[in-house]
């Protein structure tokens, strides 16, 4: 694998020894919020997308066993075209609605940022040459992808975030372009990590295989409808699983273009090749919590834990 197409350069200004306390796969269809019926989301759901849902409450009982400080949370729904944006203001509070299911998703915010480690996150980021921006605009909706991981993770909302925006390079440039931007903001953000003395999950909020629906049921939650696409959609989400919980994280950063031609992958947003490279391409096997289809879509909720005295993994049969 090439490693990386930018310059290094480390510009943190504190020196303690912070960690990466577990990296996830979360996917962020508001169709999970809705069914979860939290009291900040206005619409109600009888059900639904119950083995995603289930696959939280394992990734969430898996979580309680360990401390953190912050969430850091890289979202397909904050598209930026031009450099790679940071969320800057230190609290959100208003309301957040999906662009394209505003009757799923109508979300009361109340978001606490960690704008100092955002702050590092985007210094070791510019330092490494790619474009930055802190994003410092008060009345800025934060988008539903970043919600909804955060959400179906900690519907506490007891921890402060940092928010990175996707940024359009896959599509405006090439793969390549797009999967060497995110390995140097991967490595930024475990060097700023790292310096920041603080413990950190990191959420990597995208679907696998993309290819949805464009017609929506009567009644969104109305599972005999639910199913994935196309079997070569579904033949990549079990590759990808299988190169997950094998320990293959390099290779399946190398795939990751195949992934998103041939699957067309939300992995394009490049929030998943961003978390590998933070965790330093996984040689240990990932947890998998639960897989489902929404409208189509493949999702799977996975975690890596870095720390072999507390990972906990399910040994595999012959799947
Ligand atoms: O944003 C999404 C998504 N990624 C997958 C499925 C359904 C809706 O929205
Ligand atoms: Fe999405």
């Amino acid at each position: 694998m090439a490693r990386t197409t930018v310059a290094r350069k480390s510009s943190s200004r504190t020196t303690g020894k912070g960690s990466i306390v577990a990296g996830c796969l979360t996917p962020h269809p508001p169709h999970l919020v809705y069914a979860d019926n939290p009291p900040q989301n206005e619409p109600r759901a009888e059900c639904g997308w119950e083995p995603v849902r289930w696959g939280y409450e394992r990734l969430r009982h898996s979580l309680s066993r360990r401390d953190y400080d912050v969430i850091i949370v890289h979202s397909p729904h904050w598209r930026t075209q031009v450099g790679h944006h940071f969320l800057g203001v230190p609290h959100f509070s208003n309301l957040s609605v999906d662009p394209i299911f505003p009757n799923l998703f109508r979300f009361k915010c109340d978001i606490d940022v960690d704008v100092e480690l955002a702050q590092a996150i985007h210094d070791e980021a510019k330092g490494r040459g790619l474009v930055t921006k802190m994003m410092q605009n008060p009345a800025y909706r934060v988008d539903y992808g970043t919600i909804a991981a955060c959400h179906m993770v900690n519907p506490k909302w007891d921890k402060p975030i940092v928010g990175i925006s996707s940024n359009g390079s896959y599509k405006y440039y090439s793969n390549d372009v797009g999967q060497a931007q995110q390995r140097a903001l991967g490595e930024a953000t475990r060097a700023a990590i790292e310096a920041s003395g603080k413990r950190a999950l990191l959420l990597a909020s995208n679907s696998i295989s993309h290819r949805h629906f464009t017609r929506e049921g009567a009644l969104p939650e109305d599972m005999s409808q639910e199913r994935i696409y196309h079997h070569g959609q579904y033949l990549w989400d079990m590759h990808a699983i299988r190169l997950m919980r094998e320990g293959r994280a390099e290779q399946l950063f190398d795939e990751m273009p195949d992934l998103i031609d041939d699957a067309t992958s939300e992995a394009d947003a490049g929030c998943l090749s961003w978390l590998l490279a933070a965790l330093d391409y996984p040689k240990y096997p990932a947890e998998l919590h639960g897989y489902g289809t929404v409208i189509g879509t493949g999702n799977a909720v996975v975690e890596w834990d870095p720390d072999p005295k507390t990972r906990n993994v399910t040994p595999r049969g012959r799947t």
